[in-house]
């Protein structure tokens, strides 16, 4: 009898256990971005901008198959910000839209060019392929940092390609460990509202439903913020961010 209880709340537990697996399953089919037609969509524009001092811009060295890379130091990208505190190269986006516009874009190509990434950051539609260039004469590397994505570290010969696919919204770091210097990011994303900030720290998210969204602006060096923003059917709501060093927040913390 003893036995027979124990098998049964084994079964009780296995039960339970596929009902948990069912239920997370069916909400991941849920969240699948569904794209069609907007009619009288609005826009989402703003600024994002570093909070604090503007650091001095900082170089690279350049130390190796100087032929192709050169001799001259290279410009960080890590924190690309102007004499007003613009920031480029911040991603905004919507994270919790489930239907809009239809996905289409995406950056179709990164290239190892001069021994630098270009862009430095791209950007990936979830599902889609990119494809990873090799423009030099000589031997790149390409090393994802991907957690969500199968993660790959494969050499790519001079003029040479790969093509990779990534299943899964994620924010990819992409370095070349032939050469330290060289680091990319690419952003895999679960919806086509996604724009990447001008030189002057602009972006614009078009197409976007009459509603309330969650909107995320993220820089590598300086990590990301959100809003809640409202935009109402073919109208123009204004989001504009602001980015902090995080040292400078621990120091803060420190002080009180
Ligand atoms: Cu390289």
């Amino acid at each position: 009898m003893g036995k027979l209880i124990k098998s049964y709340g084994c079964f009780l537990a296995v039960a339970m256990f596929s009902l948990v697996l069912l239920v997370g399953n069916s909400r991941d089919v849920l969240a699948a971005y569904e794209g069609g037609d907007v009619s009288n969509g609005g826009t989402i524009t703003g600024t994002v901008k570093l909070v604090g001092d503007v650091p001095d811009a900082s170089t690279l060295k350049v130390d190796k198959d100087q032929a192709t890379c050169g001799h001259d130091d290279l410009p960080s990208e890590a924190l690309m910000v102007s004499g007003d505190s613009s920031l480029q190269n911040a991603v905004v986006s919507i994270t919790n839209i489930s239907k809009g516009k239809k996905f289409a874009g995406g950056t179709p190509a990164i290239d190892q060019k001069g021994c630098v990434f270009r862009p430095h950051v791209a950007m990936i539609p979830q599902g889609s392929s990119i494809e990873l260039l090799n423009s030099d004469d000589v031997m790149h590397n390409l090393h994802s940092w991907s957690m969500k994505n199968t993660a790959f570290n494969e050499g790519v010969a001079a003029h040479g390609n790969i093509s990779k696919t990534f299943e899964f919204p994620e924010t990819v770091k992409v370095t070349c460990d032939v050469h330290k210097w060289m680091t990319s990011w690419l952003i895999v994303q679960a919806n086509p509202y996604y724009a990447i900030t001008d030189a002057n720290g602009k972006y614009k998210l078009e197409g976007v439903p009459a509603g309330t969204y969650t909107v995320q602006a993220w820089q590598e060096s300086l990590g990301n913020a959100t809003q809640e923003v409202t935009v109402a059917a073919g109208g123009e709501a204004k989001a504009d961010f602001e980015l902090e060093k995080k040292e400078k927040k621990r120091r803060e913390r420190k002080k009180h």
